[in-house]
């Protein structure tokens, strides 16, 4: 059946392959949103990609899925992951279900790294697995 997915990018994700590439790989994040479009036109399904620096945009974006039929969404909350109750609420009030993506191990992170404020509502959570993070998302959600 096909699904439509949504994968939300949070702050700083749009630095991605231009600095700290041991930490965050070298790929930028139009070649990882490419990718995944890709990845799902085959998979008979639609995948649409979204980023913001704003914790409020993300929380008006999340809500706009509720009115676009979103099957899943795949978030990586970036930073607002450790510290924003207003994602949490947003994710918990669509009720749309939702995979959590990090992708550096924040466990091999410092210590403010190991909360996550959306883990015990997500689905799954993956962490660690660099870009190919969101590629196990989306095969995830669009067999789920
Ligand atoms: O590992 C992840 O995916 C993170 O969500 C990335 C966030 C970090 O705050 C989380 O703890 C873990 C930071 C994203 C910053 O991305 C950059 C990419 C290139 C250069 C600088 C920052």
């Amino acid at each position: 059946m096909a699904r439509n997915i949504l994968v939300i990018h949070g702050p700083n994700l749009n630095l991605l392959g231009t600095r700290e590439p041991h930490i965050y790989g070298a790929q930028t994040l139009d070649d990882i949103n490419r990718h995944l479009v890709q990845l799902a036109t085959e998979l008979d399904s639609t995948c649409q990609t979204y980023q913001s620096n704003s914790e409020g945009q993300l929380v008006d974006r999340i809500h706009a899925a509720a009115q676009q039929q979103v099957d899943y969404i795949i978030i990586n909350a970036g930073a607002y992951t450790h510290t924003s109750v207003a994602i949490r609420d947003a994710l918990a009030g669509v009720a749309i279900p939702f995979l959590e993506v990090h992708l550096s191990n924040v466990h091999r992170r410092e210590p403010f790294r190991h909360q996550s404020y959306l883990s015990d509502v997500a689905q799954g959570v993956i962490v660690g697995l660099g870009a190919y993070g969101y590629e196990a998302a989306l095969r995830y959600a669009i067999a789920a």
